[in-house]
Parts: C-alpha cells; structure tokens; sequence
C-alpha cells in the first residue's frame, strides 16, 4: 500500500487549546505523524510519497470559496492586527449561533474568525493553511491511485479533517481532507463512493457535506453525541435529507464501549456498505478508539487494530485511509499502521 505524506505538516502546530475552561498543550501535535510515519517504514508496509504541484480544484467542490479565502489569508490578517500576534496562536471569541446572520461577511477578522468555526479548540497557526493544503493534496492523490487502479493507499494528513464543514473548521480540523478524497473519486466517474468513519468522534463535517446527496453514503461509528463531542450531531435518528435520505448512518456507541461491541457495530455498517454497492471506500480512520486516548472513551486495544483492517478489506473494495484522530501519541503509530497490516493480509 502506497502512503502519501507531506513533512509540510509540521508547519500546523498549535500551541494552546481551551479544555475545561484552561489553556492546555495541543493534544493535536505533529509527533502524531512522525510516529505514524516511522512505524510504517520499520514494518516497510510499501512505498512514502509527497505529492508535488497538484489539482487542487476539487477543494472548491467541498468547501465554499469564501472559506478557503478566509483561511489561506487568515494568519497574515491575524498578524497585521498587531505584530506580537506573530507569537500567539488565533482563536474566534464571538460565533453567530441562532438569531443571528451569516450572510453577511464581516470586515472585522474577529467576526469572521467565528463565522467561520465552531469552536474553541482549534488554534490556527501560521502554517495552518500550508499544511492543511499539502494534506489536502496527499489526500487527492491517494484517490487518484485507487482510479489508477490500486487496492488500496493512505494519506497520512494533518491537521485532521472530518469535522471541517463547507465553510467552518473545528476539533483541530480545517479542510476535510476525507470528503475530499470521496469527491475526487466521485469526479474521476467513480458512481458511488462510501465514506466510513471509525474515529471515536462524530465526523460531522463529512456528514454535512454529504447529507443530501445520494452518490456518497456516509456512515461513522462513534462516541454517543449525548456526552461526547461534537455533542450538535451524530445521533442515530440522523438518516439523511431529500435526495440523501437513506445515504447517512450513525452508530453511537457508549462511552466505555470495549471492542467486542464496537466490532459488531462495524460488522452493521459494512452491511450497509455492502448493500450500497459501493464503488470505493474512504475511510476516516482515526485511532482515538484506542484505551489509551487522552480525551476519548472506547477501549480498543491495539492488537484489535489488526482485526480491523482485516474487517475492512473484507468489504472487497477500493479502499484509501485518511488518518484522522488519536492522540496517544506513541501508541498512534503502531495502531495507525496495524489497521493497514491487517488490511494488506486480507486483501491479498
Ligand atoms: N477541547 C479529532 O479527533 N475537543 N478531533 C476535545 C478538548 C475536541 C477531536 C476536548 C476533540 C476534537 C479529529
Ligand atoms: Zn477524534
């Protein structure tokens, strides 16, 4: 299996994120990919490669034009506020929830800040829009590999994805590098394309993205929305709208949820897959499931990472790996990198 990676990554580092009403180091930090990374080439799990000058068209097809404005020029504007800024990290202080308007594009970089997030967790950097764009072309290209004709490829991205919306960014995600991937296999004539989100948090940017449409079904396994975030989305009861209803799955699992049970959950959504009659598979794959997560609740262990991949490639499909979450940090490599293991002695 082919990885794409870019080290342009590492220019996204925040350095504080509010949790429980303090400052607190960033849980999602560039040693996550390093880890990855390295337990790939120790296993020798096939070749690394950095996509160069890309296509990066399709990210007009997933996220509004006035979003991806805003954050290619949001440090600059951030550091002409004033030049100390250089030093800080941005965060939004003011959001425009109901009652009021979001037409309307203000001048102040505060208010767009807002408009365009949802919450306080997601320290834009000066290297934020670097790194989310050269993630977003590792993502692009491992989807052109699979229209090339591969079983299977990972994009090893960072800053995350899933939670990034058409225009808002949030739970350290800016550019949702997995609808992406789906999109660029949907536009090279791919008819049906599934999404499968197996991090322990709700991928709702890659639901509302999809959520009226009939040509990518999006399904994700996660931490019950009730206690966990993202807390606004994610409940079983949401199935899809107009022309995608039917096309969306969630499967919340509680909080404490062991593999036993989380295994039969995705035994459920592979069923669904199955019947949707897929072309290619996305799979988010977050390892934030496992035990040892900071800020997360299932207790997978790593050993059951394998079986996973071993599950997945049974789907028979054309699969590419976005990685996601996991913030166990030197557990997330080996985890990461075992679904693939698992994958690849499946699929053969
Ligand atoms: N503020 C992903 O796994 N909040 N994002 C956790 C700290 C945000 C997780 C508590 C969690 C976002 C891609
Ligand atoms: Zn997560």
């Amino acid at each position: 299996m082919h990885t794409f990676y870019n080290d342009r990554h590492a220019l996204h580092h925040g350095k504080l994120e509010m949790f429980r009403g303090e400052l607190v180091p960033c849980f999602e930090v560039p040693a996550r990919a390093d880890f990855v990374l390295d337990e790939l080439k120790r296993r020798a799990l096939g070749t690394v490669e950095t996509p160069t000058a890309f296509d990066d068209g399709v990210i007009a097809r997933v996220h509004a034009p006035r979003y991806v404005d805003f954050l290619r020029g949001a440090w600059d504007e951030w550091v002409a506020l004033d030049p100390a800024n250089a030093q800080r990290d941005a965060f939004p202080s003011y959001w425009p929830i109901r009652t009021f308007r979001s037409d309307v594009l203000p001048a102040s970089f505060a208010a767009r800040m807002g408009l365009f997030s949802y919450d306080a967790g997601s320290p834009l950097t000066a290297g934020t829009w670097t790194a989310a764009h050269a993630g977003a072309g590792c993502a692009i290209a491992a989807a052109r590999s699979l229209v090339a004709g591969e079983r299977a490829a990972f994009a090893l991205t960072r800053p995350p994805g899933h939670h990034a919306g058409a225009d808002f960014f949030g739970g350290y995600c800016f550019l949702n590098n997995a609808a992406i991937a789906a999109q660029t296999l949907r536009d090279a004539g791919m008819a049906r394309v599934a999404v499968l989100d197996i991090d322990y948090h709700h991928g709702n940017g890659t639901q509302a993205l999809f959520y009226e449409r009939a040509d990518v079904q999006v399904t994700s396994l996660h931490g019950d929305p009730h206690t966990e975030y993202p807390y606004y989305l994610g409940y079983a009861d949401e199935d899809g709208a107009g022309a995608g209803l039917g096309f969306n799955r969630n499967l919340p699992l509680p909080r404490g949820t062991g593999f036993a049970a989380w295994r039969a959950a995705l035994g459920t959504a592979l069923q669904g897959i199955a019947a949707f009659g897929a072309d290619a598979l996305v799979i988010s794959l977050g390892l934030d499931t496992f035990a040892g997560d900071p800020i997360a609740g299932f207790t997978l262990q790593s050993a059951d990472y394998l079986a996973i991949g071993d599950a997945l490639a049974r789907a028979g499909l054309p699969t590419v790996f976005v990685f996601e979450g996991g913030y166990a940090v030197t557990e997330v490599g080996v985890n990461a990198v075992n679904v693939l293991e698992g994958f690849m002695q499946a699929a053969r």
